[in-house]
This record gives C-alpha cells, sequence and structure tokens, in this order.
C-alpha cells in the first residue's frame, strides 16, 4: 500500500473564494486523493486558511470585527463551504493555529543559527498617533499622478499608478487618520535565498517529470536578473507569528511578526500536528519526517501558476535551510487561470461566481465536473454558462444519468428489482469488457499522472462505452423474442452502473454514492479485475430504482443565471 500526502495550496482567510481559485488548488486535490483512497492506498490531505497578513487586518477592520474574531468566523464559513463541495480533507487548519506558532518560530531559530538569515534596517514611516509602523497601504493620500484623494501609498486605485508612500501628498494613517507621521529607521529580517541558489537549482534540475508550468516558473526566479534574491521575512504588523528564535525573544524584532508567505507554508506541517491534537490521527511525523517514516511518503502539492515561486523556492529553501529531515515535496501539480465569461474572475471586484453562490444554483457534482473536465492545464481555460450547460446536459445528463435511469427502469418493469439470471455474457459482451479494461487502464494512468482533463475525457468515454452498449444490444427489443439473452444485458448494464459509480467517484461522489445505495452494495473495490467486477452482483440480488442522478439545464435557467451574474458581488 502506498502512501500519499497530499496538500492544496492554504486559502486566504479575507472573503469567499471563487470558482478560478477552487479549480486551480482545492478540487484537484481533491480529486487525486480520493483516487488514491479508491484504490486502496493510505492518504493524508490536508488544507487550511490563510490566516496572516495585511489582508487579514483590513478585511476584519472592514466588518468592524477584532481579526481574531473574524478569523474564527471566516474558517468556519469556509469550513462548511468545503464539505459543500466535498473536498475531502482529512484536517481543514489554521495558520494562526499555535502549532504553527510554534513550529515558525522553531523555523527561523534553526536558520538563524544556519546563519541564513540576516537584518537589514530600512526607512518606513511610523504613526505616532497609532503607536506603530505602517504597512504602504495602510497609508493614504493624494495622488501627485491624478489629484484623487485617497490614493493608497502603494497604487491609485484611481489612475493604477504604483506609488511609494513618500510620494503621497498630506499623507496621513488608514487606521486613525492621523498626519503625525514620521520615517524611521526599523530592522527586518531577510531569508538569505541567495546563498542557497545552487542548492535550489540543483534539487529542481534533478525532479523528474515535473510540469513545465512549475519548473520554468522556478527557473525563471533562478536565473532572471541577478539571480535568486533574498526575502524579507518580517512585517510591521499586529496580527501574525510574533517574531522569535525558537523560544527565545529577538533582539531588535519586538512587536514584529513574520511575513505571511513565511508562516503559510509551514501549516502544511503544522495541520499534521493539529489534525493529530484534534484526535483524527495518532502519528503526524511519519508523514513529515524523513526520520520518522516519511522516507516512503510521496508528498504532491497543488496550486495555481501565482503560487509556485513561493513553492519550488521560498518554502524548500526553508526546509532545506533547516538542516532537518524534513519532508520535501516530491511533485508540484499547478494550474493556469481559469476566465470568467470574456473576462477574469476577480475577488476584489467581485466578478464571476463564488463558491458559496454556485453551491445555492447546484449541487457540488455539477460545478465539480465542469471545472475538472475544463481544468486550466495547458493554458488558461474560460467558464462560459452555455459550455457549462451543454457540459452538464450532454455528460450528466443525457450519458451517465440516462444510462441509469434507462436500465433500472426497465429492469424493475420487465424482471424484477432484483439482478435478473439471463446466461452467460456472449461475444457483445466480451467486446465491450476488453474497450472497457483499455479504458480503465488508460484512466487510472492518466489520474495517476494527474492530467485531469484527459481523466475526465478517460471517464466520460468509459460511460460512452456503456451507452453505446445498450444502444446496440437494446435489450428493449431483445426481450419480445428472447427474454433469457435480454436478462443477461441488463445483468451486465445493473454490474455497469456499480463499476461506473466506483470509478466516477473522485469526480462526481454525491452520484456515486447514490448510485451505489441504489445498486445496494458497499463494495467498492477498485476494478483491477474487469471481468471479476462486472459480475460481481449476482443473480437475485436486489436493487432500487434511483432519484434522478442528473437533470437538465434549461435554456431559461441559464439565462437566468447569466444574467444574475454579469455583474459585480457587492
Ligand atoms: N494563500 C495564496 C492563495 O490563496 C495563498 C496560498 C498560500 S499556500 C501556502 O492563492
Ligand atoms: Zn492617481
Amino acid at each position: 500500500m502506498a502512501r500519499h500526502l497530499i496538500t492544496s495550496a492554504i486559502p486566504y482567510i479575507n472573503g469567499i473564494k471563487h470558482l478560478g481559485n477552487l479549480v486551480g488548488s482545492q478540487l484537484p486535490a481533491d480529486l487525486y486523493a480520493r483516487f488514491q483512497r479508491g484504490r486502496g492506498n493510505e492518504v493524508l490531505f490536508l488544507c487550511a486558511t490563510d490566516e496572516h497578513g495585511t489582508p487579514a487586518e483590513l478585511a476584519a477592520a472592514k466588518a468592524g470585527k477584532p481579526v481574531a474574531e473574524y478569523c474564527a468566523e471566516m474558517h468556519a464559513v469556509q469550513s462548511k463551504i468545503a464539505e459543500g463541495f466535498r473536498l475531502s480533507f482529512d484536517h481543514f487548519g489554521r495558520s494562526s493555529s499555535e502549532q504553527n506558532k510554534v513550529l515558525t518560530q522553531h523555523f527561523a531559530g534553526r536558520l538563524a543559527e544556519a546563519g541564513l538569515i540576516r537584518e537589514v534596517s530600512e526607512k518606513q514611516v511610523y504613526s505616532n498617533t497609532d503607536g506603530r509602523f505602517l504597512p504602504d497601504r495602510y497609508i493614504e493620500g493624494t495622488c501627485p499622478n491624478c489629484g484623487y484623494d485617497k490614493a493608497r501609498g502603494d497604487q491609485c486605485e484611481n489612475c493604477t499608478k504604483q506609488l511609494d508612500p513618500t510620494d503621497l501628498i498630506d499623507p496621513r494613517s488608514a487606521i486613525s487618520g492621523s498626519t503625525d507621521l514620521e520615517v524611521r529607521e526599523t530592522k527586518h529580517l531577510y531569508l538569505c535565498q541567495s546563498q542557497m541558489k545552487d542548492q535550489l537549482e540543483e534539487w529542481i534540475d534533478t525532479r523528474e517529470g515535473w510540469p513545465i508550468l512549475t519548473t520554468s516558473i522556478a527557473k525563471k526566479w533562478l536565473t532572471d536578473g541577478d539571480g535568486l534574491q533574498d526575502r524579507g521575512i518580517t512585517r510591521d504588523l499586529a496580527w501574525g507569528v510574533p517574531v522569535k528564535k525558537g523560544t527565545e525573544d529577538w533582539p531588535g524584532m519586538e512587536g514584529k511578526v513574520f511575513y505571511v508567505w513565511f508562516d503559510a507554508p509551514i501549516e502544511y506541517i503544522a495541520a499534521a500536528q493539529e489534525w493529530v491534537d484534534a484526535g483524527k490521527g495518532t502519528d503526524w511525523e511519519r508523514w513529515w519526517r524523513t526520520d520518522k517514516g516519511a522516507d516512503d511518503v510521496r508528498y504532491t502539492q497543488f496550486m495555481g501558476k501565482d503560487n509556485v515561486p513561493f513553492h519550488t523556492l521560498s518554502f524548500p529553501a526553508t526546509i532545506l535551510g533547516s538542516g532537518e529531515p524534513w519532508k520535501l515535496v516530491d511533485y508540484i501539480k499547478s494550474f493556469n487561470y481559469l476566465n470568467y465569461d470574456g473576462g477574469q474572475f476577480s475577488t476584489s471586484q467581485g466578478r464571476g461566481v463564488f463558491m458559496d453562490q454556485a453551491l445555492e444554483i447546484l449541487p457540488a457534482d455539477y460545478w465539480r465536473w465542469w471545472l475538472l473536465s475544463h481544468a486550466p492545464e495547458s493554458s488558461d481555460s474560460e467558464f462560459t454558462w452555455e459550455n457549462f450547460q451543454t457540459s452538464v446536459n450532454k455528460d450528466l445528463a443525457d450519458v451517465l444519468g440516462n444510462f441509469v435511469s434507462r436500465v433500472t427502469k426497465f429492469c424493475r418493469s420487465k424482471f424484477s428489482e432484483a439482478v435478473p439470471e439471463g446466461g452467460a455474457y456472449g461475444p457483445r459482451e466480451e467486446a465491450l469488457i476488453e474497450t472497457l479494461s483499455t479504458r480503465i487502464r488508460a484512466y487510472e494512468a492518466h489520474m495517476e499522472a494527474m492530467d485531469v482533463r484527459k481523466s475526465a475525457g478517460e471517464l466520460r468515454a468509459i460511460w460512452v462505452a456503456g451507452n453505446e452498449y445498450l444502444q446496440d444490444a437494446a435489450p428493449w427489443t431483445t426481450f419480445k423474442t428472447d427474454p433469457e439473452a435480454a436478462a443477461m444485458q441488463i445483468r451486465l448494464a445493473l454490474n455497469l452502473i456499480r463499476l461506473y459509480a466506483v470509478l466516477s467517484a473522485p469526480f462526481i461522489p454525491d452520484a456515486s454514492a447514490q448510485m451505489m445505495e441504489a445498486m445496494q452494495t458497499e463494495d467498492g473495490s477498485w476494478p483491477d479485475d474487469v471481468p471479476a467486477a462486472l459480475q460481481l452482483l449476482t443473480p437475485g440480488h436486489a436493487f432500487t430504482v434511483p432519484d434522478v442522478t442528473f437533470r437538465k439545464i434549461s435554456d431559461e435557467e441559464r439565462e437566468g443565471w447569466q444574467e444574475r451574474f454579469s455583474g459585480l458581488r457587492s
């Protein structure tokens, strides 16, 4: 039995994610986790909310809540939506956990001991009234370019010009409105990634079969300009992991926290500890420490392309730099962007369909199927309502749903609600079994390789093969002249429903569960032996006719949704 550690990029806490975020990390990670479990392998699938940083502070301020309270509430909201999409995390943690704080400080201490952290003096705006340094976007003033009076220290929203806080006319604190500001010297910590360039480059060069999207992004950062740059890993914020060297104070770093991108990936490890501390597991080290059994773990990460540099360079630098036997990632599966109806999905502008809204409209399986079968792998892809309607109606309703309904209803009306006997399978059935065997082996290979679209295509072809068989064998006609043969054909078709339920579960878990229940079986074993799998439901085995598995989307519905989601979410 193989062991798979699987993590999805951890979503920011500030707000509900859109479908583009979902298909770029959490959903394909879930697909892979479900597939590996289905094949009988041991899986630890982790995700969490990314709770630190300026965006969390700003969102909490906007909601008028203390940031800790805001994060706790939003974590509950995101957990519930994840359940709604049937994301099968073994644990959905929080980067603000005690476990992550301790671990983050531990890594910083190890890196400092290894000489991989240096202190840098910088000039930064300090607010006397607020008693703190202000991050760029906490400073407001008048734009020197267009005169807009609410420009931020990093950028003017009105004319989009990139700014430095010192460019602003009449600068003031965005927290208190105070103009009592001054520029002060302050110290920050930098992770010396440049010292680790060769080690990182060698590590990346020796990764076998990594997607080009992943390695090309990493190589660009390693070689562009002056090569890999050191990175600031501290910030002047109140909310975050306090800067410490292990358990010791760090002189000069009082009141500072680690940068959110330093502690966020460490949460992958902390989430495993949280999983144990929540009583859901017993040993996290056998997943994360190569000296404690994690040597034979295969670790796969899923993420959007914008997250690749942090996972190919910064996080490995943290792990390698610690000099401790932590598990490094074996494979990074990254995604391009999903666009929305001629433009981009946008969280800040509220453009597109968000996870909570999607579930209000249709159950998870409809979305899972469309998103995964159109995953932005080799290039960006686009969501359109027409395409969504066509896919759902054709693949799910006409092909799979219709097969299940026709077969079960026909059997109930002509035989009974039990698998009929009939004779042995004939040449037509053997031919189908052979086709299916070939296709199922191809499906497994695509799923193993995380080729999401190809996997969906193969699964669809497997469904189509069953439909074509049914069309060709036509048991409703056979029945008139040879009821014995019709019984045999239906016996095969009922077995196919169970087979489809097992194979389709990673994509459409709810429909699969419904099909298994209708076939009144709990045997979800993977069809390593296809001929045997198609004999599993034996004559006399009772079944029920399920409710509609997938319904069609009407033109009126599609137009209504198109209209409803054409604007921006407030
Ligand atoms: N929260 C960015 C994102 O949600 C960031 C990922 C962290 S992964 C350690 O896209
Ligand atoms: Zn401006």
